[in-house]
Protein backbone atom coordinates (compact mmCIF):
# COMPACT_ATOMS: atom_id res chain seq x y z
CA UNK A 1 0.00 0.00 0.00
CA UNK A 2 1.62 3.33 -1.14
CA UNK A 3 0.81 6.49 1.29
CA UNK A 4 1.31 10.15 0.41
CA UNK A 5 4.28 11.79 2.12
CA UNK A 6 3.04 13.75 5.52
CA UNK A 7 3.28 16.92 4.18
CA UNK A 8 5.89 18.64 6.98
CA UNK A 9 4.43 22.66 6.62
CA UNK A 10 1.23 23.98 6.66
CA UNK A 11 -1.57 24.16 3.79
CA UNK A 12 -0.57 28.24 4.21
CA UNK A 13 2.90 27.70 4.90
CA UNK A 14 4.51 28.00 1.39
CA UNK A 15 3.08 32.09 1.37
CA UNK A 16 3.22 34.04 -0.35
CA UNK A 17 4.86 31.88 -3.07
CA UNK A 18 2.71 29.20 -3.44
CA UNK A 19 -0.89 29.89 -2.10
CA UNK A 20 -2.73 27.62 0.99
CA UNK A 21 -5.66 26.57 -1.54
CA UNK A 22 -3.00 25.43 -3.95
CA UNK A 23 -1.10 23.21 -2.07
CA UNK A 24 -4.10 21.72 -0.27
CA UNK A 25 -5.66 21.29 -3.67
CA UNK A 26 -2.70 19.92 -5.41
CA UNK A 27 -2.02 17.66 -2.12
CA UNK A 28 -5.41 16.58 -0.76
CA UNK A 29 -7.09 16.23 -4.48
CA UNK A 30 -4.74 15.63 -7.11
CA UNK A 31 -1.61 13.70 -4.92
CA UNK A 32 -4.62 12.00 -3.19
CA UNK A 33 -6.03 10.46 -6.04
CA UNK A 34 -3.02 9.90 -7.84
CA UNK A 35 -2.10 7.12 -4.53
CA UNK A 36 -5.39 5.51 -4.73
CA UNK A 37 -5.27 4.80 -8.28
CA UNK A 38 -1.59 3.75 -8.03
CA UNK A 39 -2.90 1.42 -5.21
CA UNK A 40 -5.84 -0.14 -7.38
CA UNK A 41 -3.37 -0.72 -10.42
CA UNK A 42 -0.50 -2.29 -8.06
CA UNK A 43 -3.35 -4.67 -6.80
CA UNK A 44 -4.36 -5.72 -10.69
CA UNK A 45 -1.35 -5.83 -11.80
CA UNK A 46 -0.14 -8.37 -8.31
CA UNK A 47 2.92 -6.05 -7.88
CA UNK A 48 2.09 -5.12 -3.90
CA UNK A 49 5.73 -6.45 -3.17
CA UNK A 50 7.14 -3.87 -5.46
CA UNK A 51 8.82 -0.70 -4.99
CA UNK A 52 7.21 2.33 -6.87
CA UNK A 53 11.19 2.78 -8.22
CA UNK A 54 11.01 -0.82 -9.22
CA UNK A 55 7.57 -0.85 -10.86
CA UNK A 56 8.07 2.83 -12.89
CA UNK A 57 10.86 1.31 -13.69
CA UNK A 58 10.04 -1.98 -15.06
CA UNK A 59 6.46 -1.17 -16.90
CA UNK A 60 7.54 -3.24 -19.31
CA UNK A 61 7.19 -6.71 -16.97
CA UNK A 62 3.16 -5.46 -17.37
CA UNK A 63 1.58 -7.17 -20.37
CA UNK A 64 -1.97 -5.41 -19.89
CA UNK A 65 -1.56 -2.13 -21.86
CA UNK A 66 -4.28 -0.63 -19.53
CA UNK A 67 -2.98 -1.39 -16.06
CA UNK A 68 0.48 -0.68 -17.96
CA UNK A 69 -0.66 2.84 -18.48
CA UNK A 70 -2.49 3.12 -15.45
CA UNK A 71 0.64 2.33 -13.47
CA UNK A 72 2.70 4.98 -15.82
CA UNK A 73 0.69 7.83 -15.32
CA UNK A 74 -0.45 7.42 -11.61
CA UNK A 75 2.69 5.90 -9.95
CA UNK A 76 4.38 8.84 -11.57
CA UNK A 77 2.00 10.66 -10.04
CA UNK A 78 2.67 9.22 -6.37
CA UNK A 79 6.44 9.60 -6.80
CA UNK A 80 6.89 12.71 -8.42
CA UNK A 81 4.29 14.70 -6.06
CA UNK A 82 6.17 12.70 -2.84
CA UNK A 83 9.62 14.19 -4.58
CA UNK A 84 8.03 17.49 -4.98
CA UNK A 85 6.24 18.27 -1.86
CA UNK A 86 9.10 17.05 0.47
CA UNK A 87 11.53 19.84 -1.26
CA UNK A 88 9.20 22.59 -0.52
CA UNK A 89 10.44 24.06 2.60
CA UNK A 90 8.94 27.82 4.28
CA UNK A 91 12.64 27.82 5.75
CA UNK A 92 14.84 26.62 3.29
CA UNK A 93 18.40 26.14 2.59
CA UNK A 94 19.29 28.56 -0.32
CA UNK A 95 22.57 26.57 -1.77
CA UNK A 96 23.07 23.24 -2.06
CA UNK A 97 25.89 21.44 -0.05
CA UNK A 98 28.77 18.46 -0.05
CA UNK A 99 29.48 16.54 -2.85
CA UNK A 100 26.20 17.86 -4.42
CA UNK A 101 27.23 21.03 -4.69
CA UNK A 102 30.54 20.41 -5.87
CA UNK A 103 29.05 18.38 -8.30
CA UNK A 104 26.56 20.72 -9.30
CA UNK A 105 29.90 23.35 -9.77
CA UNK A 106 31.91 21.11 -12.32
CA UNK A 107 28.95 19.80 -14.42
CA UNK A 108 26.96 23.15 -14.71
CA UNK A 109 29.63 25.82 -13.90
CA UNK A 110 28.07 27.42 -10.85
CA UNK A 111 25.02 26.90 -8.99
CA UNK A 112 22.91 29.93 -10.84
CA UNK A 113 23.55 28.25 -14.34
CA UNK A 114 22.14 24.92 -12.80
CA UNK A 115 19.01 27.35 -12.48
CA UNK A 116 18.52 29.28 -15.20
CA UNK A 117 18.87 25.59 -17.25
CA UNK A 118 16.09 24.00 -14.73
CA UNK A 119 14.20 27.28 -15.63
CA UNK A 120 14.57 26.81 -19.34
CA UNK A 121 13.39 23.21 -19.02
CA UNK A 122 10.35 23.88 -17.18
CA UNK A 123 9.33 26.79 -19.36
CA UNK A 124 9.71 24.84 -22.36
CA UNK A 125 7.90 21.94 -21.53
CA UNK A 126 5.12 22.07 -23.81
CA UNK A 127 1.56 21.67 -21.95
CA UNK A 128 1.67 19.65 -18.34
CA UNK A 129 5.20 17.89 -17.07
CA UNK A 130 7.80 18.68 -14.70
CA UNK A 131 11.08 19.61 -15.50
CA UNK A 132 14.40 17.46 -13.44
CA UNK A 133 17.51 17.38 -11.63
CA UNK A 134 18.97 13.72 -11.82
CA UNK A 135 21.24 11.66 -10.01
CA UNK A 136 23.10 8.30 -11.20
CA UNK A 137 24.59 5.41 -9.28
CA UNK A 138 28.28 7.21 -10.24
CA UNK A 139 26.85 10.68 -8.77
CA UNK A 140 26.68 12.00 -12.44
CA UNK A 141 23.97 14.79 -12.89
CA UNK A 142 21.33 15.40 -15.18
CA UNK A 143 18.55 17.84 -16.32
CA UNK A 144 15.49 16.96 -18.40
CA UNK A 145 12.08 17.91 -18.96
CA UNK A 146 9.32 14.91 -19.32
CA UNK A 147 5.39 15.09 -20.46
CA UNK A 148 2.60 13.91 -18.24
CA UNK A 149 3.81 12.37 -15.17
CA UNK A 150 6.85 10.92 -16.90
CA UNK A 151 9.98 10.83 -15.03
CA UNK A 152 13.45 10.05 -15.82
CA UNK A 153 12.70 6.58 -13.92
CA UNK A 154 9.99 5.52 -16.42
CA UNK A 155 11.71 6.89 -19.35
CA UNK A 156 14.31 4.58 -18.47
CA UNK A 157 17.27 6.92 -18.65
CA UNK A 158 19.14 5.01 -15.37
CA UNK A 159 18.81 8.29 -13.27
CA UNK A 160 16.75 9.07 -10.45
CA UNK A 161 14.96 12.70 -9.88
CA UNK A 162 16.69 14.24 -6.63
CA UNK A 163 15.11 17.51 -7.72
CA UNK A 164 11.50 18.10 -9.61
CA UNK A 165 9.82 20.88 -10.57
CA UNK A 166 5.97 20.47 -11.43
CA UNK A 167 5.04 22.71 -14.20
CA UNK A 168 1.19 21.43 -14.70
CA UNK A 169 -1.32 24.02 -14.24
CA UNK A 170 -2.54 22.91 -11.23
CA UNK A 171 0.13 23.63 -9.30
CA UNK A 172 0.37 27.07 -10.00
CA UNK A 173 -3.18 28.26 -11.58
CA UNK A 174 -5.04 29.87 -8.66
CA UNK A 175 -2.43 32.25 -7.97
CA UNK A 176 -0.43 32.88 -11.20
CA UNK A 177 -2.61 31.75 -13.91
CA UNK A 178 -0.70 31.94 -17.51
CA UNK A 179 2.22 32.68 -15.44
CA UNK A 180 4.38 29.71 -15.30
CA UNK A 181 7.90 31.82 -15.31
CA UNK A 182 6.20 33.92 -12.14
CA UNK A 183 5.54 30.26 -10.53
CA UNK A 184 9.09 28.73 -11.57
CA UNK A 185 10.82 32.14 -9.86
CA UNK A 186 8.46 32.00 -6.60
CA UNK A 187 9.67 27.66 -6.03
CA UNK A 188 12.90 28.29 -6.29
CA UNK A 189 12.30 30.41 -3.32
CA UNK A 190 10.91 27.24 -1.47
CA UNK A 191 13.36 24.80 -2.46
CA UNK A 192 15.23 23.08 0.23
CA UNK A 193 18.65 22.25 -1.12
CA UNK A 194 19.24 20.60 1.78
CA UNK A 195 16.98 17.73 1.20
CA UNK A 196 17.70 17.87 -2.41
CA UNK A 197 21.46 17.25 -1.31
CA UNK A 198 20.43 14.47 1.07
CA UNK A 199 18.24 12.66 -1.83
CA UNK A 200 21.97 13.01 -3.85
CA UNK A 201 23.89 11.51 -1.17
CA UNK A 202 20.95 8.64 -1.31
CA UNK A 203 21.49 7.88 -4.26
CA UNK A 204 25.25 7.46 -4.96
CA UNK A 205 27.27 4.52 -4.16
MN1 LIG B 1 1.09 18.28 -9.65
Amino acid sequence: MFTQITLPYAYDALEPYIDALTVETHYAKHHASYTANFNKAVEMAGLQDKDAVWILANLDSVSDPAVRTALKNNGGGFYNHNLYFSQLSPNPANQPTGKLAEKINSTFGSFDHLKEELTRLALGQFGSGWAWLSANQNGDLMISASPNQDNPISEKTGYIPILALDVWEHAYYLKYKNLRADYIKSLFNLIDWNVVSENYNHIIK
